[in-house]
């Protein structure tokens, strides 16, 4: 009776000591509706997505890559007196249950030395780095040119 009890304790200190680790690991971020424009021949192009983060503590997206693309960068879009300008952005916070859309005129994934061959319908693999969830990949298809779809 006794032993068990100190091995019940034992258990019990250890399971408090792993909890918060495992918890911690346990990020909740989901990546949808990857899409990419990328016209035929282009060198660059933009990605767009939703991503949610549904755990219960910020997260933050940190890196972005594709094997298409000899370089992806997480970019903003500010209106400078009627001038949209692009620039780069270090990383995207996501508080908790916080969802970011992508979106064409708003933040997106630039990307840059596109390799050729890439048709509408096309696949995209894409990598989204956050410091908490890790490497979480989605697919993006290649949208048709705007204009083109019926
Ligand atoms: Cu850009």
């Amino acid at each position: 009776m006794g032993t068990l009890s100190v091995r019940a304790a034992v258990a019990a200190a250890f399971l408090t000591i792993i909890c918060p680790a495992a918890y911690a690991a346990d990020a909740n971020i989901t990546l949808q509706d990857a899409h990419a424009r990328i016209m035929p021949g282009a060198k660059v192009g933009a990605a767009y997505l939703l991503i949610t983060n549904a755990g219960k503590a910020p997260d933050r997206l940190v890196a972005v890559s594709t094997p298409v693309a000899g370089k992806a960068e997480l970019h903003s879009v500010t209106n400078d007196n009627g001038v949209m300008k692009m620039r780069p952005v270090d990383g995207l916070t996501l508080k908790p249950g916080e969802t970011v859309e992508l979106k064409p005129g708003g933040l997106h994934i630039m990307l840059m030395e596109v390799q050729g061959g890439l048709k509408p319908g096309d696949t995209v693999p894409l990598t989204l780095t956050f410091e908490k969830a890790g490497a979480k990949s989605v697919s993006a298809s290649v949208d048709k040119p705007a204009g083109h779809g019926h």
